[in-house]
């Protein structure tokens, strides 16, 4: 057996997959800003909106029927809580944004509830985010975003919005609910881009 230059026999994490700042758990805390809404799979959609006007919409069934991706990977939330080798299933945004006409280069997530935030187009294609409905093998919990949230773990955690319900394309970037609020607007947890002052 061989251990990697950053392993930490202490408790079996690898220090060399957390960024600065933070520390492993095995938690999986719920943080959200607001109420946790309940919806049921029956009323859901899922939309996609361009700045050419172009929409689509997605039934739950017809979500369901679109190419499946399981991911195991690590979460990191600015609160300073990284966990390791989390697995999720759902769609790559590279085929949700495969027919999209656009020119646009920045992306704007929804939620059920109001929360939004905003990403660089280029951040969330070729394989880096996806909308996960299973977590761990179980259909996402409500509280972790169920019944589908988006899953952009290269970045910190407020970025992964819960309970989505559409995209919007834009040419204009548009700060979102915690971007807003004085994080950063990026939030790259390997250059500890936690807030404005990043
Ligand atoms: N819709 C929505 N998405 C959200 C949030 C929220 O309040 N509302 N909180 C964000 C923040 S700040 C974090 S750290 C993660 C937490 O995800 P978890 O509750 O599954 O750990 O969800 C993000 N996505
Ligand atoms: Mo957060």
């Amino acid at each position: 057996m061989s251990l990697s230059p950053g392993f930490s026999g202490r408790r079996g994490f690898d220090t060399s997959r957390l960024p600065p700042g933070q520390y492993p758990t095995h938690d999986f805390p719920v943080l959200s800003a607001g109420p946790t809404p309940r919806i049921d799979t029956d009323d859901w959609e899922f939309t996609l909106d361009t700045e050419t006007g172009q929409h689509t919409a997605w039934t739950w069934e017809q979500f369901q029927a679109l190419p499946q991706q399981d991911v195991t990977t690590d979460l990191h939330c600015v609160t300073r809580w990284s966990k390791f080798d989390t697995r999720w299933r759902g769609v790559s945004l590279d085929t949700l944004l495969a027919d999209a006409e656009t020119a646009a280069d920045f992306v704007i997530a929804h939620c059920h509830g109001g929360y939004t935030t905003n990403l660089p187009l280029e951040d969330v294609l070729d394989g880096q985010a996806w909308i996960v409905h299973e977590y761990d093998g179980f259909p996402l919990s409500p509280e972790h975003g169920g019944p589908a949230r988006l899953l952009v773990p290269h970045l910190y955690l407020w970025k992964s919005a819960k309970w989505v319900r559409g995209l919007t394309l834009s040419p204009v970037d548009e700060p979102g609910f915690w971007e807003a609020a004085g994080y950063h607007n990026h939030g790259d947890p390997w250059r500890e881009q936690r807030t404005w002052q990043d």
